[in-house]
Parts: C-alpha cells; structure tokens; sequence
C-alpha cells in the first residue's frame, strides 16, 4: 500500500488526483474517480456560477466520497465561481493558470484545502506563504495550459523550496512514473490524459480514439506568441495555428487568439478531432486502453508499489 499525507488528510484511498481538465473533467468524470479512491475534481473553466453549481450537485449524487473543483484562473466567470465553491460546501480547490492569490483569504476562511498548481519555484513559495495546503508541480509534459520546466526538473526544486506537501504532474500515466514522481520528493500525483479515455470520461469517442491511436511524438505545442502555450495532439487545428502563429505580418494577434477560441470544445464535445484542439499531454503514446477509472488507479499503483518495492536492487 501506498499512503502519504495527501491521501491521509484528505480522506482517499490512494494518493492521486485527477487532473480538473477544460471541457472533459464534469460530474461523471470527478465522481468516477473519487468513488475509486482518487481525488476526482470538476472544472470550472469552461462554467459560470450556476453551472458550476449544478455540476457539484450532480457529483453530490454520484459519489460520497470526497472531490474537488478547479478554478482556471483565466476564466471569465472566475469571481462567481470562487464564490460557488464557498457556498457548496468544497473541501479541496485547485487553481491553474494563473496566481490565485486574490482568493485565498475566503477559501482559507471557508476551511477549503487550497493546492495551487505552481510552474515555477517562486509561485510556489508564495502559495506557501499565502496558507496553500500543498502544490501541485506541473511540467511541460502536460496536456493544455503548460508552464517551462519539465517535471523532472521542478518536482524537486519545489520540494526544496517549500515545507508543504507537493504533488507531481505531468508526464504521469503508469506506475513507473508514479514511484518516479515519489523519488523526486512527490507525495502525491496528478494524472489527467490517461483519465481521458476512462469509461466514467464522458467526452466524443473521437477524442478518446485520437489519444489512443498517438505515438510519443505526436503532441505539439501551440500559443507561444500569445503568451499561453497549450499542448495538444497534433492535426489540421494545429498545423494551421502553427502556419498563422509564426506569419505575424500577416495574422494579428487577434485572429489568432480568435482561431483558438471554440477549438477544445469542437474536439471534446463536438467530436471534431480535425478542425478542433485535442489537449493531451506527452503521454498520449503510453494510454493504449479504455478502462474504467478504478481499473487505472488499482493499475497504477499496483506498478509503482513494485517498482517502489524493486528499487532496492540497484543498491550494492
Ligand atoms: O491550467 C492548466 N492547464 C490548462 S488550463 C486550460 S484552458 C486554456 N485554454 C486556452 C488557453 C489557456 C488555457 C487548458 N489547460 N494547468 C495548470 C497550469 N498552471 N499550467 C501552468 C500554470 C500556471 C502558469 C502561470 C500557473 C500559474 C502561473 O502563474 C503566473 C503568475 O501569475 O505568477
């Protein structure tokens, strides 16, 4: 068995979270993977207050167990729903994109475990010092919104700079990693592209099949120019970004963040893995079957407790 402080305090069975993807991460997805034993956690990026609401309550129904929501800080409805998680009753927020910092004084206030997700040592250190329960590392092997370092090179420079627990993400998809993310310092992981073909993930079938059929190679990364670099799986979407994003003579700013505008959800709900921007993470070429949430989880950890187990034998 695996156990460390992140699934202890928060009452779950195995220390990992389930990453509070745009578009994917709904009731069905977080109850799934909190009624495994993982900590399954909504997306607020893609909801306004109201909508955020009926998706927790929806969960409420699906899983007494414990779950979480992830506020994008880039969301245009992000004040109403920092207020939501407050009056439903949230235990745990993860935050992205951003410094949630204007938050913290009313979620601490609410008792909500507040675990930022940090790309640099300095966020870090000051989600520390503004009462974060824990951070969450995330490396550029990540699907979606990515900061600079790889996994390999922030997990343990955060753990040197902070005394609150840190959990992995990125580049995480099998137990291997797990036990990777542990030796770095990690007490806890977050996985996202892997959940995207669970059979509690409720996105179009195209999408799942579209991670499924990628190899290692086939994740690119676009929106540099604009400041917000996304990785996803490569298609038409992105090799037309790609052709726009580096002519700025001819395509402005504006038409280029116009062209972005729409394109997860084409993919995820609407199907269109073409024209649309499939989000994934590096790891793409490793998630090879459909399975249900707690099949991946017990999986996972199974493999890192062995891997874990068999470490000893380098040791002369
Ligand atoms: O947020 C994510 N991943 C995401 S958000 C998203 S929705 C979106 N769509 C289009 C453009 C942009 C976003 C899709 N995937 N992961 C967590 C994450 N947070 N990655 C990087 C960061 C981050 C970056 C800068 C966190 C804090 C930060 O702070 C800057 C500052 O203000 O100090």
């Amino acid at each position: 068995m695996i156990s460390t402080v992140i699934n202890e305090s928060l009452g779950l069975e195995f220390p990992i979270f389930q990453g509070g993807m745009a578009w994917v991460a709904d009731a069905s997805l977080a109850a799934g993977v909190s009624n495994a034993g993982g900590l399954g956690i909504i997306a607020a990026m893609n909801s306004n207050g109201e909508q955020l609401r009926e998706e927790i309550r929806k969960c409420k129904q699906l899983t007494d167990k414990p779950f979480g929501v992830n506020i994008m800080l880039m969301s245009p409805f992000v004040a109403e729903v920092a207020d939501v998680v407050v009056e439903e009753g949230i235990k745990v927020v993860t935050t992205g994109a951003g410094n949630p910092g204007k938050y913290m004084a009313k979620w601490l206030e609410a008792g909500i475990k507040v675990i930022p997700v940090v790309p640099s040592v300095a966020l870090a250190r000051k989600m520390e010092k503004d009462g974060a329960f824990a951070v969450i590392a995330e490396g550029g092997e990540s699907g979606g919104h990515i900061g600079d370092l790889t996994t390999m090179a922030l997990v343990p420079q955060v753990v040197d700079a902070v005394s609150i627990p840190v959990i992995a993400a990125g580049g995480i998809a099998d137990g291997r990693q797990i036990a990777a993310a542990f030796m770095l310092g990690a007490v806890g992981v977050q996985v996202g592209t892997r959940f995207l073909v669970a059979k509690e993930c409720t996105i179009s079938q195209e999408y799942k099949n579209k991670v499924l059929k990628a190899k290692d190679i086939d994740t690119v990364v676009t929106g540099k120019r604009l400041g917000h670099p996304v990785r996803s799986i490569r298609n038409s979407f992105t090799r037309e970004y790609t052709k726009a994003e580096y002519n700025a003579s001819v395509v402005p700013d504006e038409e280029l963040e116009q062209m972005g505008t729409g394109a997860l959800r084409l993919a995820a709900r609407g199907g269109d893995v073409s024209k649309g921007c499939v989000l994934a993470g590096q790891v793409a070429g490793m998630v090879k079957k459909e399975q249900t949430a707690r099949e991946m989880i017990v999986e996972m950890f199974e493999q890192a407790e062995n891997t874990l187990n068999g470490a000893a034998k380098w040791v002369k």
